[in-house]
């Protein structure tokens, strides 16, 4: 029982520095569909929301991959645009989209795509 509770405990801090307040966001890749190699990411945001910084890091279902990061620039009202994010191999891909506001506060949303 106390071996659980303590994998438990692990897991949650594991866990933590990772998601924020669920992050209201459209997400969109040109081309629609990416194949391996670079596609653009738009994500749109609530434009009432003044966010200052847009990350997206890409990290692969199976283990020893090393994350795929890369910054948004903003492109409009509500837009952030990653040009060129570097799906580097074909597989099941989890985004972890994190746009920080004016006072730091930290949100995040999760995008599921396979890449064939
Ligand atoms: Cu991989």
């Amino acid at each position: 029982m106390r071996k659980w509770a303590w994998l438990l405990v692990l897991a949650l801090a594991a866990c933590q520095p990772k998601h924020g307040e669920p992050l209201k966001a459209q997400v969109r890749f040109v081309p629609e569909h990416p194949s391996v190699g670079k596609a653009e990411v738009c994500i749109e945001v609530d434009p009432r929301v003044e966010f200052t910084r847009v990350t997206v890091v890409g990290d692969m279902t199976h283990p020893g991959m090393i994350p795929v990061k890369a910054e948004a620039h903003p492109a409009g009202p509500g837009l952030w645009r990653v040009d060129a994010f570097d799906f580097n191999m074909r597989g099941d891909w989890v985004l972890t989209i994190t746009a920080y506001d004016k006072s730091g506060k930290k949100y995040t949303k999760e995008v599921r795509l396979t890449v064939p």
